[in-house]
């Protein structure tokens, strides 16, 4: 008999928020009431007596505030396959084991660099707007600054991201060093289509090439159509000015489509009849398949989701009440669905989203979970709104040739030992 964590899945309570409540209560009834998970402690003398910080005056005013010092450990899992020869080159993984909620704090954003980050002085920088248009134009930071802006949350995501969860043997590393080459942020900027406008797009115009200001001058071909959909010339994350890493002063943003192609440290734009062909789009970021052939501009990426609670190297200290916990995400539009097993794909619980509002973001996925003390595998598989829902590893891997790095969304399992140990495994 199949072992179900919960209900079965029901597809249509949470479509409603009523439905959403009734869905959740349901899910709490599974924990056999918080008391007994014996989460809290009861109440003593001790408790009431107080702490020392209770009674000396707090620390002054910062004019940049920065986490607890308690919390300072938790740090981007950063990779420098060139060593000290460059050490900007590689990528800095986001710590998604450690955080909580759909935004990631920006200091802990993933970077993914190919030859280190630039120290662009803005007044200094532009961006010029050329090629196939009735205006070439040359763009101040300040002038940018100057336009009407939109704010949008939305996911980067290189498509290298997950490619350590190709190695022969599971790595026993913490979520985020496998699958944190991913972060989601507010994004503030410019829509590229007014940019386009103001220069004046010719029709034989199809194709945009993007620029970046950093010695690897990032370059990438981009349809027109894109652009006029949804790309942001993005001048603000999570507030504040672009943080150096993530672009700064300005980066172009393709909303759900591969990370390498948002263009950081954006200084060229050319309108084009086709696509140019760059070193980046050539060499690399070309998917190759398991009939020797390869496939070109995969933009998209796919549907998506990590369970990062609990997850790989973490230990349940004992049986009782755990809340499963992921991000989950997708670059064709807003995640549908989210289920979860924890017996390795033999039986599925949907889990309560939130943020699920959000096109190519992030979104928060939950559930609550009894854990009896024995071996369990847990997965999550998602379902965006295109009806696309996240392959099972080996049905991921048929599809491509060994050396494939890119685009793997095929789902995670996380092994939970009796001992309560979380371990990386290949299901
Ligand atoms: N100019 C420039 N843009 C770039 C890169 C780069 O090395 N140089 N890296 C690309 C890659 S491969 C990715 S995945 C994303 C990562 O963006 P992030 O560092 O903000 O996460 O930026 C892209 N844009
Ligand atoms: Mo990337």
């Amino acid at each position: 008999m199949k072992k179900s964590i919960g209900h079965a899945p029901n597809r249509d309570a949470p479509d409603t928020a009523e439905g959403r409540r009734s869905f959740l209560k349901q899910g709490a009834a599974l924990v056999t009431g918080a008391a007994s998970a014996g989460l809290a402690q009861g109440v003593n003398a001790q408790a009431l007596a107080g702490q020392p910080w209770e009674r000396v005056y707090g620390a002054g005013f910062t004019g940049y505030g920065q986490p607890s010092r308690f919390e300072q450990p938790i740090a981007r899992h950063v990779g420098r396959p060139y060593g000290d020869l460059a050490p900007g080159s590689g990528a800095a993984l986001a710590p998604i084991e450690s955080l909580e909620g759909i935004i990631t704090p920006s200091g802990l954003h993933n970077i993914r660099s190919h030859s280190g980050t630039p120290d662009i002085d803005p007044t200094q920088h532009r961006l010029l707007l050329h090629g196939l248009v009735a205006r070439p134009l040359v763009f101040s930071m300040e002038a940018l600054r100057r336009y009407p802006m939109t704010t949008r949350t939305h996911f980067v995501e290189c498509s290298g991201n997950s490619s350590r969860a190709l190695a022969p043997q599971p790595a026993q590393v913490p979520a985020g060093a496998m699958h944190g080459n991913i972060a989601c942020s507010e994004w503030t900027g410019v829509p590229l289509h007014m940019l386009l406008e103001e220069a004046g797009l010719l029709p034989q115009a199809k194709w945009l090439l993007a620029e970046g200001a950093d010695s690897a001058h990032m370059s990438r071909s981009i349809p027109v159509e894109k652009v006029l959909d949804d790309a942001l010339v993005a001048l603000y994350q999570n507030g504040e000015r672009l943080r150096p890493e993530q672009g700064y002063p300005v980066r172009l943003l393709l909303p759900g489509w591969e990370g390498n192609m948002s263009v950081k440290w954006l200084r060229r734009l050319k309108a084009t009849e086709g696509p140019t062909h760059t070193k980046d789009e050539t060499s690399k970021y070309t998917d190759p398949l398991s009939d020797g052939r390869s496939l070109q501009f995969t933009f998209e990426m796919g549907v998506k989701s990590v369970i990062t609670k609990p997850s790989s190297t973490m230990v349940l200290p004992r049986a009782g009440f755990y809340e499963i916990s992921g991000i989950a995400w997708s670059g064709a539009g807003r995640i549908r669905r989210v289920e979860v097993s924890t017996d390795g794909g033999a039986s599925w619980a949907e889990a309560a989203l939130i943020g699920e509002e959000r096109p190519k973001s992030l979104v928060r996925f939950r559930l609550p979970w009894e854990w009896t003390g024995r071996a369990a595998v847990l997965q999550s598989r998602a379902t965006d709104e295109k009806g696309r829902v996240q392959p099972a590893r080996k049905v991921w891997l048929a599809q491509f040739a060994p050396d494939m790095r890119y685009h793997n969304n095929s789902i995670v399992s996380w092994a939970v030992g009796a001992d309560g140990n979380v371990k990386n495994v290949y299901v």
